[in-house]
Order: structure tokens, then sequence, then C-alpha cells
């Protein structure tokens, strides 16, 4: 079908008439974009459909990875990477006149997630294919994904994001495998022989429905699956012989509230509201995803005693940690096991991953709102907790006190990370400090009670995404250098290291970055019109908006580099883009009241003449995947700035360190690992550490408004919060001020500020040799394959899922 251009080209027509009854000249780009999806996906469905054969056939385990969240961004260019059709398409495509980008460009990002635990999500389901790796994804089919951003009056106003208005290409529905979840009721108990049943009776039924998109391996024949669901009204229980006009109305109902489930993505990511529609969101794909599993496991074996041996479940956070009463409501009441065989094999079967530490993200379920929307699994978990505190008691007897701190029912909530560690056999954090963090502390008593448990899996990404489709000239670069087998093998980037002192090698890489920098300074300038210095340092820091990812110290400092430039025009620093991209919750105030500021401080700085074009400030609107592969390229300085102990990892201090950025960062989350990878001489580091961090939390010594009498540059910025010296429109930021100085500055933003001051100095000087930076950058990007999902992924399979590479014939 692909096997040269001139078929693909008469494939490609074909398609076109065939889908939309136009020719090449009368088809939009909407027209082309949707005809080679469809011609993407047909090609890949044989693949798709021998994968599942293999592993049917040859009964392998499979990973099922349940996650709230998958952040995919667009599939076009990844799925024809991975292909290896490319080429192909685009020298077909532009004899018919068509550039392939321009297609591409019609691609709505998938942007089913928030950040770094969604992004995670899509990274891994790329190294699982691409390392034939039998690993599905298990999700929601979210109708509008995370918000659109637009930015009025420096303002972020939220819009809906409706990604399938063009309908998905990716996608298959598959309503014949639709399955049924239960929400509310009753359940009755009744003795038959002996033995006790549960009847979950007068429950609102919702039907289940999964959206199939296949997962390409990059250059294999592996297509797994990631299966999403969608919420839709189980008419069919109606009974339509009797209805009449207050039925109907009650149907229309039943319908709205029922396809409200998976409607949309909640858009915080760093605060447990106990809302109701979220909870029903996860009780409803995990159920969806077990029913499933479980149905095609059916087919082989008669009973489903062996079932951990072939089937691993990932819970992505405790978002889907209700796989384990549902697995456990399975076992017992349709497959007749008893408790201790169904425990067994739930905790055999399910692993958890932590990815926060910050307390106000644990997810706790008020009970009045989990009994009454779910009273089986409520019944069950109550078993699990009452289990679990018996053996507490016998192993802690007396200790009450740990015994209510480690209790999953507790005050009246269900604590939903106590449930998923109770109820799985492997607990990870997602980088060294983070998991130390966890043991030592967050998780201590459960460490303490089973150690063997709790492991490390440091994050990746895929290099393939982050490097060999985003840059590709740096990624053809590297090829022509240490040859092609980094693709396969991403820790062999580290051949690279010979070269970061060849100085035609280092001339090269300065040229991909100028050449990438100079695209980005386009885009800058067609969004907004800003002309941006292109000689100048691109400091770049593009995440969520979080009070603990600390954009304000960025602003605060850029606020004083400012004040520096006015009272020294001649000041000799080298020129400055700062570039920031973030979205915050919608109802996150501080975090709104930051991105005001960002626009606030650059509508002055930038039309400032006088300070001679040295500084320049860029916040660029709806940050999501698809920006970030146009940013992240281009960048000098990756700032990873996260107050010490709250940053689980970061992923995009990988990606930034695999295009050649350096970080400047503090030593939190995979900061750490980065730094000892590339060694002192090759980041920028400042800030308290994860140890004087916490000690100082503990400690409770200190205090902001010292810092603020103390020193005079730092007091000068925050005054200019309040006394309007940066607004036009008599905006003042003293939600920002209150909560530096009287509610003290909870992530340390003023203690770290002159060390963070004196880091950037450095930067400065660094900048002025070329020569010893661009070595600097060579070598991150030769030390960023351990940061490659392929490493991190494989770490999974060998040690926590016990699943193995299974090549497609
Ligand atoms: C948390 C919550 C809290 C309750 C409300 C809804 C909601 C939705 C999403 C989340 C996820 C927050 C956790 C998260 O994204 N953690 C990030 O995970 C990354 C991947 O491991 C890691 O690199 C980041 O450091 C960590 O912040």
């Amino acid at each position: 079908m692909f096997s040269s251009k001139e078929v693909f080209k008469e494939e490609f027509i074909e398609k076109l008439e065939s889908m939309q009854g136009k020719t090449v000249e009368e088809a939009t780009n909407i027209d082309k974009y949707q005809a080679l999806g469809h011609m993407i996906r047909e090609y890949s469905n044989k693949n798709w459909m021998a994968t599942n054969t293999c592993y049917f056939e040859k009964h392998e385990k499979q990973v099922y990875y349940f996650s709230m969240e998958f952040l995919l961004g667009k599939l076009m260019e990844s799925n024809l990477m991975n292909l290896g059709v490319r080429g192909v398409c685009e020298e077909g495509l532009h004899e018919l006149g068509i550039r392939l980008d321009d297609i591409e460009a019609q691609e709505p990002d998938a942007g089913l997630g928030n950040g770094g635990l969604g992004r995670l999500a899509a990274c891994f389901l790329d190294s699982l294919a691409s390392l034939h790796l039998p690993g599905h994804g298990c999700g929601i089919r979210y109708k509008y994904g995370l918000f659109e951003q637009k930015i009025v009056d420096g303002y972020q106003v939220e819009l809906p994001e409706y990604w399938l208005k063009e309908g998905n290409i990716w996608e298959i529905r598959r309503s014949n495998l639709a399955v049924e979840v239960r929400f509310g009721g009753e359940v009755r108990m009744e003795e038959q022989n002996g033995r006790w049943y549960f009847l979950h009776e007068k429950y609102e039924s919702v039907l289940a429905v999964p959206y199939d998109v296949p997962v390409i391996g990059y250059k294999n024949k592996t297509v797994n699956t990631l299966r999403l669901w969608s919420a839709e009204s189980n008419i069919r229980d109606f009974d339509f012989q009797t209805l009449n006009k207050r039925d109907y109305h009650k149907i229309l109902e039943y319908k709205r509230s029922v396809e409200s489930i998976s409607e949309l993505l909640y858009p915080d990511d760093s605060n447990h509201e106990g809302k109701i529609l979220r909870l029903k969101q996860q009780y409803f794909f995990v159920s969806a995803g077990l029913q499933s599993i479980i149905r095609s496991y059916r087919k082989l074996e008669d009973t489903l005693v062996d079932f951990h041996r072939k089937v691993a479940i990932h819970i992505n956070d405790t978002h889907p940690a209700l796989a384990i009463p549902e697995l456990m409501r399975i076992l017992m009441d349709e497959e007749g096991m008893d408790w201790d065989e169904a425990w067994k094999i739930t905790v055999q079967t399910i692993s958890y991953t932590n990815h926060t530490t910050l307390s106000e993200a644990l997810e706790r379920w008020p009970v009045d709102i989990f009994k009454p929307l779910l009273p089986r699994i409520y019944m069950i978990v109550d078993e699990i907790n009452e289990r679990f505190c018996r053996e507490l008691w016998e192993k802690y007897p007396g200790d009450w006190e740990r015994i209510h701190k480690m209790a999953i029912l507790a005050d009246g909530q269900v604590k939903m990370a106590h449930l998923a560690i109770a109820g799985s056999h492997s607990v990870n954090g997602v980088a060294e400090v983070h998991t130390e963090i966890l043991k030592a502390r967050e998780m201590k008593e459960f460490y303490e009670l089973s150690p063997d448990k709790f492991n490390n899996k440091t994050n990746g990404i895929t290099h393939r995404r982050w490097l060999l489709n985003t840059n590709p000239r740096l990624a053809g670069l590297i090829t022509e250098t240490i040859g092609d087998r980094w693709i396969q093998h991403p820790a062999e980037l580290l051949h690279l290291r010979k070269a970061a002192n060849d100085n035609s090698f280092q001339e090269r890489t300065a040229q991909i970055k100028q050449q990438n920098k100079e695209n980005l300074a386009r885009m800058i300038k067609d969004k907004s019109g800003l002309l941006v210095d292109t000689q100048s340092i691109f400091d770049v820091q593009v995440k969520r908006l979080h009070a603990y990812k600390r954009q304000i110290l960025n602003v605060l400092h850029i606020m004083d580099l400012y004040n520096r430039l006015r009272a020294n025009p001649n000041l000799d620093t080298v020129p400055r883009t700062f570039i920031f991209g973030a979205k915050a919750a919608p109802g996150y105030h501080l975090a709104k009241s930051v991105i005001k500021l960002i626009n606030t401080v650059a509508a002055k700085v930038n039309r400032d003449k006088t300070i001679q074009g040295k500084l320049k400030i860029v916040f660029l609107e709806n940050y999501r995947v698809s920006l970030a592969e146009k940013i992240i390229p281009a960048a000098d300085i990756s700032e990873q700035i996260s107050a010490a102990s709250k940053e689980a990892s970061g992923t995009g201090n990988m990606k930034f360190m695999m295009n050649g950025a350096i970080t400047l960062g503090t030593l939190d989350g995979a900061n750490v690992e980065i730094h000892r990878e590339v060694g002192d001489n090759n980041i920028f580091i400042f800030g308290l550490t994860v140890e004087e961090a916490l000690s100082c939390y503990a400690g409770g010594g200190y205090r902001a408004k010292d810092i603020y009498n103390r020193d005079l540059r730092i007091k000068t910025v925050l005054d200019q919060l309040v006394n309007g010296f940066f607004s036009d429109d008599g905006v003042q930021f003293n939600d920002i001020y209150y909560s530096l100085l009287t509610n003290n500055d909870e992530f340390f933003v003023l203690k770290d500020f002159s060390s963070y001051a004196r880091a950037h100095q450095m930067v400065d000087d660094a900048y002025r040799n070329k020569k010893r930076w661009y070595e600097m950058s060579i070598i991150n990007i030769a030390h960023s394959g351990k940061f490659s999902s392929d490493r991190t992924v494989s770490e999974y399979a060998e040690h926590i899922w016990n699943i193995h590479p299974v090549t497609i014939s």
C-alpha cells in the first residue's frame, strides 16, 4: 500500500474520492487530513489484528495501564514515523502539490490529560509498543479535553476544548463490546446452600462503550490498544410500553446524567475536591475496563485462579484505585471465589504508582458520597479495611494511633492511597528522591509494614516523539555522527560524549539550535506580533501553573533584572528572552494572578526602549503537547525551579535536556538524577536541598518577612507587586504579595531568591563562551538516554509486571 510513492498517490486520490467525494483540487486540508488518517489506520489494521491474535494464541501475560488521563497530543506524525512511511507520504503528497506539514497542522491535540501524569501515560504506551511489550491503555474518552486557554487583557480565559468536532480518525467504536456499569441502588444479601449472595438492585445502569485507538510501535509489527470508554444511556432498560410524557422527560434526564460521566476532563491536577462526578468517572472506567479484560481472559480459561499470571493491572496514581474492590467484587460475586483467594489474586494483579506528595492532592472520598453511589463496592472496602486493621492490630497491638493513621476508612472518609497500597503488590515513586520521601515520610508506616512493596521507577519520556519527531535536524546530526542505533537503544546517545568537544560538531549543534530558535521566533511573531532577538538566551519555563513550581520566583527575578537594567541601561548582560507557557486550574486564583502578573510585567518591559532590547518576555497562550514540541527544541535554558521536595519527578526537564537545553534548577525530583548524570559543570543548580527544605518545614524557623526587611532587591520587587509600578490598568497583586509575606512563603521563594539570581548570573557568564556552552549542551544530550521511557518501561516490565517482549509474526 505504501510500497512506493506512486502507489501511495494512487491510493490517496482514491481515498479522497471514496471518503469525501472530492478530487485533490477540490479537497480542503481537513479532507486531506482525514483521508490520510484513514489510510494509515487501515494500513495498521493488519498488524493490529495480528498483534491481538498473537497475544491471544500465545496466551501472553499482558499489562493494562489504567489511567484517568492520556495526554496524547497529535498522532499523525508519530504514527507515520513509527510505521516508517513518513518519507513516502511526504514525497507522494509533494508531487500532488500538498505539504504534509499543512495536513498535520489540521489535527487537534488529544488533550485528555492535565500535565505530567497524563503525558507520562502517553509516553509509556509508545515505549510498550516499541519494545514489543504486550501492554495496553485503559481510560476515558472525554468529550471535552483540557480547556483551551485564551489570554484576554493578560488574564486567562477558559474555553471548552471540543476536540471531536471533526471526528477522531484514530478511533474505532466497538459497540459490540459495550459493558454495563451500575451505580446507586441497594444490595440485598441472600443465603443459598450455606453461601451468601449479594444482589445489587434498583441501580442505575450505564452503558460503557469502548473506542479503541491503535498504539503503533516504532518500525515493528506491534500494534497495542488504547481502549477509551464512553458513557451512554442504557435505554433498553426502560419499559417503552408504558411510556408517558413524564417518563419521556425522565429518559432525557437520565440520558443527560449518564452522558455527563465522560463529558469532561477535570482541569485541576493539584487539588482534590470530593466531586461526585469524578468518583463516578473513576468507577465507570475501572469497572468497564476490568469487565472487558475478564471477558477476553475467559475465552481462554474456565476459572480466574491464575488471573494474575496472565494479567497485570497498573494504576496511575490512586484515581483508578477502585480497581481493587471492583476486582474483588467480580472474583467473589460473579466468579464465586472466597475472600482469601480473591484477595490474593487481586493483590498480585495490581500495582500502583504515586505521583505526588502534596497532601492537598491526596484523594479521600467522603463516605456519605461513596456509599450511596457504590453500595457493594463500599461493603468490600469496609471489609478490606476491617481485615487490614486487624492485621495491623496483630503486628502493633495497642498502637491505636498508628492504626488510625493507616486505616483505609477513617474520619468518615475512604483514603484512596491507603487502599491502593494495601491492595497492590508494588508501590513506586517516580524519581529517587521522591521514592525516598515516600518511604521516610508520607508512607513511612506502610513502608515499615511492607518494605518489599516499595520501589523506585524514575520517569522517562519517549525519545522518538521528543527528539526524533520534534527535532529532526538534531536527530539527523546525531545519526550522522554515531549511527542510528540510538533510536532503538537510547542509552547509546552516550557515544556523543566523545563529540562534545569537537569544534565542527559543536558548530553544527549550535546551527541547529539557532534554526529552531528562528522558527520559534517566527511563531511568536505570528501569534503575538512580538519580535524577539534570536541571539538572546531563550530561557523557558513551560508547565502547569502551580505555587510549588514557582513561576513566581522566575517573574520576581525578571522584575529585579529589569530594575537593574533601568538603573543602568549599559549593564553588561547577554540579552534574554523569557518564555512562559502555563495553564492554571480555573478555580486556582493565585495561579491565575501569576499569569496576569507575567503578562503585566511583559507589557511594560517589552515596550521599554531604554533597556536596549536586552530583555523580552513572552507568554505563549494555550500551552499543550503540540506547542511544547515547537518550544522545547528552541530552548537554551530549561527552568526546573520547584521548591525542593515538591516536584515528584518532572518530565519536562528530561525533554529539554534531550534537546540540548541546560537545566537551571533545584535539586528536586529527577533534576537530582539529571545532575548526577551530567555532573556539576553542565547544569546550574541553586537553592535549598530536599533535606534543608524538609528540616525548614519541620523546624518552622523560616520567616519570609526577615528576608524582605533585609534584602533591598527583594523588598523592591515585592513592593512593586502592590504599588502599581508595572500596571497601567491599576491591577495590583495583593494575593501574591500576601502569600509571600503574610502567609510566610510556603515554597521558599524568598529564601531561594538570591541563590537563584546568582545562578542566572552564571548562565549569563557561561553563554558568552559558545564553545563551552555547546559542550555543555552536547553532554546533556549524550546523557539523556537514561531518561527515555524505554528504560523506565523495561524496568516496570521486569520488576513489577513480569511481562516479556513478543515478536509479532
Ligand atoms: C491529581 C489530581 C488531584 C485530585 C484532583 C484531580 C487530579 C488530577 C490529576 C492529578 C495528578 C497530579 C499528579 C501529577 O500530575 N503528578 C506529576 O506526575 C508526573 C509524572 O510522574 C511527575 O513528573 C510530576 O512531578 C508530578 O507532579
